[in-house]
């Protein structure tokens, strides 16, 4: 056992270094990581000798799988204080990247997932790898595509943020470059070479990145771009159910057959979250958004049993409740995105 941080901040040269280091969680991010980070963001603003920031991971396996969902689970089944303040904190480091005015380069190499993309999207250079799998698997465990994820997924190409909010989808790099996620490609061989270049000139990121960037080669989802835009571009999850079972083709009832094992509350709250997400023109009333829905579904049955279902038991059969997309009225929907407590509501660092 060592007592390392978990995550390590340092200056190199002109280059202000983030690495997340919780290596057996996948570099999931806890409430303190996430202060970290943001302890380290507002020295480095304030700081002229800080010209670049450069966010990574340590070891092999991947950049980050999402959030100390464990956690969140445990205090959901209680008085919900501590995932709040989880939401809370996290979302204002997100909130402090997408306003950072120094450039913040984001290593996106491996699992990149929830907690993870909610680091890379607001992040100016998102570079992904041959290794890079990014997700917002959300719906599958009753939570939904936070982390500004009701900003950045509608604002993709098509419907293609929404595709990937519903149903899940892990993509690769190549995809993450047509779909505008990652801003360049990077063989995983020339990643070192890249931070090295950057930390011996942090003010000529262009130049670094000309050097070690490479085609990322085909996209596998530009097969299915128009499908997505014709089979999610409709008026509702039910309509949105309907035209896939309708279509008939073979993608179509693989898309049925993943939305068949999301939470249909998710859906529903995933729907609604990227159609109001859209509309903002302030990221931070996207996140007050999402502190709202947060604070009440994990405090509620489809992430607690979610979590059994796939992180504690690993049976990987939730019983969702309510059981189907027609059960999950407005009503309740109206109750998960109402306003909180004026004393509760989140709020960006000034
Ligand atoms: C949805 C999620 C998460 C998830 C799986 C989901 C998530 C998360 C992890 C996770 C955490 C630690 C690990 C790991 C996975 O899984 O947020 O392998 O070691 O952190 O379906 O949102």
């Amino acid at each position: 056992m060592t007592d390392e941080p978990e995550v390590l901040t340092r200056i190199e040269s002109g280059v202000g270094r983030i690495t997340l280091n919780r290596p057996r969680a996948l570099h999931a991010l806890t409430t303190s990581m996430c202060a970290l980070m943001t302890e380290a963001l507002l020295a480095w603003r304030e700081d002229a000798a800080v010209h670049t920031i450069l966010i990574d991971h340590s070891g092999e396996r991947g950049f980050c799988a999402g959030g100390d969902i464990r956690m969140l689970a445990e205090s959901g089944a209680g008085d919900g204080k501590a995932a709040r303040e989880f939401f809370h904190t996290e979302y204002r480091l997100n909130h402090l990247l997408f306003t950072y005015p120094k450039p913040v380069v984001t290593v996106m190499d491996g699992v990149t997932m929830g907690g993870g993309v909610g680091l890379a999207m607001p992040s100016s250079v998102r570079i992904a790898t041959e290794r890079t799998t990014f997700a917002m698997p959300e719906t599958g465990i009753g939570l939904f595509p936070d982390v500004g994820g009701g900003w950045f997924l509608p604002r993709l190409p098509g419907k293609s943020g929404l595709w990937l909010a519903l149903t899940g989808a892990r993509i690769k790099g190549a995809d993450c470059v047509r779909l505008g996620i990652a801003t360049h490609y990077m063989p995983f061989e020339h990643v070192e070479g890249f931070k090295a270049a950057l930390i011996e000139h942090p003010d000529a990121i262009a130049g670094a990145l000309a050097h070690y960037v490479r085609d990322a080669g085909p996209a596998p989802i530009e097969a299915h771009l128009e499908d997505i835009d014709r089979l999610f571009g409709l008026a509702s999850v039910e309509a949105i159910l309907a035209a896939l079972l309708a279509d008939g083709g073979e993608w179509a009832r693989a898309q049925l057959a993943v939305l068949a094992t999301k939470s249909p509350q998710t859906l529903k709250v995933a729907f609604r979250q990227l159609a109001h997400g859209a509309a903002f023109d302030d990221f931070a009333d996207n996140m007050t958004m999402e502190y709202r829905i947060g604070a009440r579904v994990v405090q509620r049955h489809d992430f607690l049993e979610g979590v059994r279902a796939v992180i504690i038991d690993k049976d990987n059969n939730p019983r969702w409740d309510p059981a189907t997309v027609e059960a999950v009225g407005d009503d309740l929907l109206d109750a998960i995105f109402a306003p909180l407590p004026a004393n509760e509501e989140w709020s960006p660092l000034t």
